[in-house]
């Protein structure tokens, strides 16, 4: 009997964290957060490299405008705090990723399978005055062969500019013949905001969401297709052609921290 309160707190208390848990997750407009839950963080924690040093890898509560509490999934491996804002694998099921403009400013798929994070978000950290980032470009195959492509000075600009690319130096292994760089300055455009110069449309063309230009030799939100060689695949071509990548994911972290 004298168990019973006990248990009713500790039961009550679950319930609070459980749905402080649901409500984070709610918060990512159609991003669902991971099996493990959301770990809260405060404000300071801008983006994934702020949190401290040893943190699992795992998705996280951090505030890319000092402000708004939003969930991301942060790549600790390496130590250095990478916040991951696209990934796409091998893991069923599938997430479709031809997903118009709203998708691709909020965020789409699942923290625990393949997703992007929003280029709100992405807006957000990158246009603070006080940091730098880097974006880290990570490709596997099918016959495990990885590669990788890192840009410095990474910036996105905001839905006002339909989230206009930038970036400087390129360094890797993938390849940047043409690789993102031949989509440097260009607008975001989705199947229903064509922001590019063709008199076609490249995101149906290609059946992706990208910065396209004339059109891309890049195209990570392509349609997921192992085995298949073509346009609309997951491809970099620098490395392997229209080949259907197994894995990729994008990520960034700042370079300097004011
Ligand atoms: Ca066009």
């Amino acid at each position: 009997m004298e168990m019973a309160p006990r248990l009713q707190v500790a039961v009550c208390v679950l319930w609070i964290l459980m749905c402080t848990a649901g409500s984070v997750s709610e918060l990512t407009y159609g991003l669902t957060s991971g099996t493990n839950g959301t770990s809260q963080q405060d404000s300071t924690v801008r983006d994934c490299s702020d949190l401290p040093y040893g943190s699992p890898s795992g998705v996280y509560t951090i505030h890319p405008d000092r402000l708004t509490p939003t969930s991301a999934y942060c790549d600790m491996d390496d130590g250095k705090g990478w916040t991951v804002f696209q990934k796409r694998a091998d893991i069923l099921p599938r997430q479709d990723f031809f997903k118009d403009w709203e998708a691709y400013k909020w965020g789409l798929g699942s923290f625990d399978g393949e997703f992007w994070w929003g280029l709100h978000h992405l807006w957000q950290l990158t246009s603070q005055l006080d940091r730098v980032y880097e974006l880290r470009v990570d490709l596997w195959d099918f016959e495990n062969q990885t590669a990788y492509a890192i840009y410095q000075k990474f910036t996105i600009e905001s839905e006002d500019g339909d989230y206009r690319i930038d970036f400087g130096d390129y360094i890797g292994t993938a390849g940047d013949r043409f690789g993102l760089t031949y989509n440097k300055g260009m607008k975001f455009s989705t199947f229903d905001r064509d922001n590019e110069p063709t008199s076609s449309n490249c995101s149906y063309l290609y059946q992706g969401a990208w910065w396209y230009s004339n059109c891309v030799w890049a195209n990570l939100n392509g349609q997921y297709k192992p085995g298949v060689t073509g346009l609309t695949t997951v491809f970099w071509y620098d490395w392997r052609g229209y080949y259907s990548l197994n894995t990729t994911t994008m990520k960034i972290r700042p370079t300097n921290t004011l």
